[in-house]
């Protein structure tokens, strides 16, 4: 028969379309989209559920080393096959660049980490932490034109941070070769005396960690980055914004003209600075940089998703366990909150919390849903028209939804390797019931059926922007 798979009686959503049709997909592509397509090897019947493409996240963390001998719970397998069950048929996580080692090195170990692991197709921004002169000259450039087009630069950490001088050595990189720039934006020396002054006081607890990372720093940092931005005359990305004094910055680089693109995430919609403090300890569960804010701020998320002043919704899925030995807790054993390892977990959850708190309850649209979610992502890093959408010659890279489907999220549920969800117990209205990677079923009704090592990597092109 001439398709591996047809799906019948698709309600397709794109970015920009709304479109009833069948599906005919072979050797992993849509190859026709139409009426009456003819004999498949299997058909799937999609009457009832939409059709959307497959999730695109731009942003997670998959088996990345870390200080203090903790552990990153999700390694390429699990990570993925918690994606999958989400909807989402693309991840992009970190190859991160270690101080004092190549850049070519890490991406090389990450290719290791990854390789006959990924159940869907991934590929790498670079984590640059050490743009030594070598690096800006020969490695950057090189590693941008053999398929790592972004890469992440840090405002804050010790071991990652770059100071103003590398942040515009390295952005003049990117505007030479095309390359787009993610910037983690916090001011590390506030955040630092702040700590010091917190904890000189005795205050340790994990709601604390908030109070040392106030707006503020977020803030002046965005700032800082929208300056050097425009001093070097290149676009760059500001990733997890966490409220409206961040967007306050970004719309004030709108209204200047300037290329500033911008991401959020789910816990900026779902969670505040309250959830650190519940009781005991466990509030460590939702500790990430940007921390979450207020009640105000969650709408003034909403507000700039609604208003297209984001261009990617990420899960900056961070998988450090709770309660084991690579976790929170480090051996059991209470952290005071500056020693929390930040981030929290995601992939899984990303699309049904937006798709629920934002098309379910009328914040935005379904076009919009999808935009944030695949389109743009796979645009602003290179994987566009592969990745991001439906159309012929594109990926099968297809989620079936139940938009009426009431899911209690529960990490019993969940297919991450992470031993808890910051989002236990809550109610969402909307689910991807059926995905497909490349064609094959990687996930049905919340049950994992795809494989490690069907994923695979694949090269950027460069940033459609
Ligand atoms: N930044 C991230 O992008 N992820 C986890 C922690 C952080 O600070
Ligand atoms: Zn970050
Ligand atoms: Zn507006
Ligand atoms: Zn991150």
């Amino acid at each position: 028969s001439p398709f591996d798979l047809l799906i019948t009686n698709a309600d397709v959503v794109t970015a920009s379309d709304r479109f009833s049709t069948d599906i005919g997909i072979r050797d992993g592509k849509i190859v026709a989209l139409g009426r009456h397509l003819g004999e498949a090897g299997r058909t799937v019947d999609a009457s009832g559920l939409l059709t959307l493409p497959g999730g695109v996240d731009a942003h997670c963390h998959l088996d990345q080393p870390m200080e203090f001998g903790l552990r990153m719970a999700d390694d390429f397998t699990s990570g993925t096959r918690s994606a999958a069950c989400g909807g989402t048929t693309t991840v992009i996580p970190f190859a991160a660049q270690m101080k004092g080692q190549s850049l070519r090195a890490a991406v090389e170990d990450y290719h290791r980490r990854a390789e006959g692991k990924a159940c869907v197709d991934y590929a790498f921004h670079m984590i640059v932490s050490d743009p030594t002169p070598r690096v800006l000259s020969e490695e950057l450039p090189a590693l941008i034109r053999e398929g790592y087009t972004s890469f992440k630069i840090y405002m804050t950490y010790d071991d990652l941070k770059l100071n103003d001088r590398q942040i515009l050595e390295v952005l003049d990189v990117a505007r030479r070769e095309g390359a787009l720039v993610m910037v983690h934006a916090e001011n590390s020396d506030c955040i630092s005396w702040l700590t010091d002054r917190l904890v000189a006081e005795g205050n340790t607890a994990p709601r604390y960690h908030a109070v040392s990372r106030p707006q503020a720093v977020e803030r002046e940092a965005t700032h800082r980055a929208i300056t050097f931005s425009e001093l070097v005359d290149v676009p760059i990305l500001i990733v997890h914004v966490s409220g409206s004094e961040a967007i306050e910055q970004i719309r004030w680089a709108h209204g200047r003209g300037q290329r500033i693109y911008a991401e959020t995430c789910p816990q900026y919609l779902y969670l505040t600075a309250e959830d650190l403090g519940h009781e005991g300890y466990e509030g460590a569960k939702c500790v990430c940089s940007p921390p979450p804010r207020d009640q105000q701020n969650q709408e003034a998320v909403w507000r700039a998703l609604a208003h297209n002043v984001f261009s990617v919704f990420s899960s900056d899925h961070a998988p450090f366990s709770y309660d084991d030995a690579q976790g929170k807790k480090l051996n059991g054993k209470e952290q005071k909150f500056q020693y929390i390892p930040n981030g929290i977990p995601g992939l899984e959850t990303r699309l049904p919390l937006l798709f629920s708190g934002g098309v379910a309850s009328g914040r935005i649209s379904l076009h919009q849903f999808v935009a944030l979610t695949s389109t743009q992502p796979a645009k602003l890093y290179g994987l566009y028209p592969r990745k991001g959408s439906i159309m012929i010659g594109a990926d099968a890279d297809i989620a079936l939804w139940d938009r009426d489907l009431e899911v209690r999220i529960s990490n019993d549920r969940l297919h991450h390797a992470v031993d808890y969800t910051p989002y236990e117990g809550r109610t969402v209205t909307g689910w991807p019931v059926m995905t497909f990677s490349r064609g094959r079923l990687v996930s049905q009704d919340f049950e994992f059926l795809g494989r490690a090592g069907e994923g695979e990597f694949m090269p950027c092109g460069q940033p459609i922007l």
